[in-house]
């Protein structure tokens, strides 16, 4: 019986799928966490003590201007009878949010932001581009952490807010085929309407495009349960820099005939070519869901509760997520919002899904039980309410913003094998006395990727070389990866070869020169100078 009823909810499910096909994306009604728009951020900044616009990063960073062409008057006739005066966005004032990345830490000085519909008119800006000599700096929702979505220059935007269309929804094999520009919270609430889930899920999900995930290789708060987007995305459709569409759109989940070419566009930051449509392969939505949230006392303790989470919550664990007391502080000092736990040196997310909410409660108490007994956690509360889960990671996913304002943040995303973990954090803290208003830790244990922040009042170049490259030497001294999830962008670009080896980065230019071979995608980004 119940197979029978599951086939006919497939069957009903498929009928469905061709009434949603083509079905717009619109950013879903959002939860204050979630509204994480460059609107937003410029209200925090205004809210912070760096309220005044940031200094050009041309300017910042002392960066030459490639041998561009600038967007003359014959450049913007083109583009408006490509796409209309109103998809042809002009004006300082209006440029502002998509010339300022949402930290509020570089500005570029774009005059035009184009806003294509379809693969053809992308194809047809970037042919134009490229045969102008005009740099285009591709943007999704600008949520980006460094610096890689906003133009250094004057790089024409095109930005792919309006490529919102779900193609389709496979039922059967629970892949769905959509445009690069839908906003990742409102995809994922789509295909909830299957049953599937979106196997990413990250703090800006109410701003994000899938394109930008896809192009950023975005990790987020599930990638221990659902691995990286190099296996979760199953096609791509992107365009090269000439214009030609490259069609790696494939939903079939073998494919193996020659080289698998979609990987180059995942995770090179807009450097290759410009993702239009992806196809992702969607794991079930799972019935039930729990939130451990704990209190510890030690790192030791936290890798040791880890571990002891692996042994004893095996599959149904689906996110280990770790704050340090700096970063609870901020978190709880900046938002004013509350932890529902006495103050501890480290607390941890633990979150479990599954398909038997009985079962996945035996389990999750059992571990709670002889973790809180052993002294391994000190504390800890479990949440399976919606909204009393949501709270909670508000904590964790909101520690970016309250740290924007302190005033200024410098950012780093490090991958580090996990006795090291913490050491880095304890280290740079020590090396940074008081110059720093802040040095805190968090981020995805479970991963081994550790975000750790600095603030201070507003930027200084002096904290900035205290800070770089001290933070790089010591994590490739253990073999870490300087940018586990967040890329390169603008502001990483030049340490790239503490993580990759010169001929690595070699090959990386050759292919850059192959696939765009007047640099005008993206430039000043991922590859050094
Ligand atoms: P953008 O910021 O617009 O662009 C990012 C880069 O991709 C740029 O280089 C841009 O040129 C390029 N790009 C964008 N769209 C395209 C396209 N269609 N084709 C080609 N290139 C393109 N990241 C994580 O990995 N894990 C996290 O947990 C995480 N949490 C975050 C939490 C917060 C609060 C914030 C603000 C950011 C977080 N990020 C995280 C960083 C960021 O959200 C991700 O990098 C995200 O994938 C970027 O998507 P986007 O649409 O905003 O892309
Ligand atoms: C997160 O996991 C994001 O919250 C942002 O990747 C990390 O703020 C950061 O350093
Ligand atoms: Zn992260």
């Amino acid at each position: 019986m119940i197979i029978i009823k599951t086939m006919m909810l497939g069957l009903i499910r498929g009928r469905m799928m061709s009434v949603m096909a083509g079905r717009a994306l619109t950013a879903l009604p959002r939860s204050k966490a979630r509204l994480l728009t460059s609107h937003q951020s410029q209200h925090l900044h205004s809210a912070s003590s760096s309220c005044q616009k940031c200094e050009l990063t041309s300017k910042r960073y002392n960066v030459q201007r490639g041998k561009f062409s600038a967007v003359s008057e014959h450049d913007l006739k083109f583009f408006q009878e490509l796409l209309g005066s109103h998809r042809t966005v002009l004006g300082e004032e209006e440029l502002e949010g998509h010339n300022t990345d949402w930290l509020g830490t570089v500005r570029g000085a774009s005059s035009v932001l184009l806003k294509p519909k379809t693969t053809e008119e992308v194809s047809a800006i970037l042919s134009y581009c490229d045969q102008h000599q005009l740099a285009v700096c591709p943007q999704g929702g600008n949520t980006g952490l460094v610096g890689g979505s906003v133009p250094v220059f004057d790089e024409v935007i095109v930005s792919t807010a309006l490529m919102n269309q779900v193609e389709s929804v496979d039922t059967w094999s629970g892949v769905v085929t959509c445009q690069a520009g839908c906003i990742l919270e409102a995809l994922d609430q789509h295909v909830a309407e299957y049953g599937l889930m979106i196997p990413l899920d990250l703090g800006a999900k109410g701003s994000c495009h899938i394109g930008g995930n896809v192009s950023t290789n975005a990790g987020g708060l599930r990638l221990l349960r659902y691995g990286s987007l190099h296996g979760s995305v199953l096609g791509v459709e992107a365009v090269l820099a000439s214009g030609e569409v490259v069609n790696c759109l494939s939903a079939m989940k073998k494919d193996n005939t020659g080289y698998d070419l979609k990987h180059l566009f995942i995770g090179s930051e807009g450097t290759l070519g410009l993702v239009t449509k992806v196809a992702i392969n969607c794991p079930p939505r799972p019935a039930a869901v729990s939130l451990a949230f704990l209190g510890l006392q030690s790192f030791d303790n936290v890798l040791k509760t880890f571990k002891a989470a692996k042994d004893q919550l095996g599959e149904i664990l689906s996110s280990c997520e770790f704050i340090d007391q700096s970063s609870m502080e901020c978190v709880e000092g900046n938002l004013k919002i509350k932890s529902p736990l006495d103050e501890y040196p480290y607390y941890m997310l633990l979150e479990t899904s599954g398909s038997n909410g009985d079962h996945d409660e035996e389990k999750l108490n059992n571990f709670l039980e002889s973790t809180l007994g052993s002294g391994l956690v000190s504390d800890g509360t479990v949440a399976t309410e919606p909204s009393k889960m949501a709270n909670i990671w508000a904590l964790r996913e909101r520690i970016a913003e309250a740290l924007i304002l302190d005033g200024y943040t410098y950012k780093y995303d490090i991958s580090l094998p996990l006795p090291h973990f913490y050491k880095l954090v304890e280290d740079m803290r020590e090396h940074l006395g008081s110059n720093v208003v802040r040095c805190c830790g968090y981020g995805h244990v479970g991963d081994g990727n550790l975000h750790l922040n600095f603030t201070s009042r507003q930027y200084e170049k002096e904290i900035l070389e205290r800070i770089e490259p001290a933070v790089y030497e010591w994590t490739s001294q253990v073999n870490g990866s300087i940018s586990a999830e967040h890329g390169l962008g603008f502001k990483k670009r030049n340490y790239i070869h503490y993580s990759k080896s010169l001929g690595a980065i070699n090959l990386m230019k050759q292919m850059k020169k192959l696939m765009d071979p007047n640099g005008i995608l993206n430039p000043y980004k991922v590859l050094p100078d």
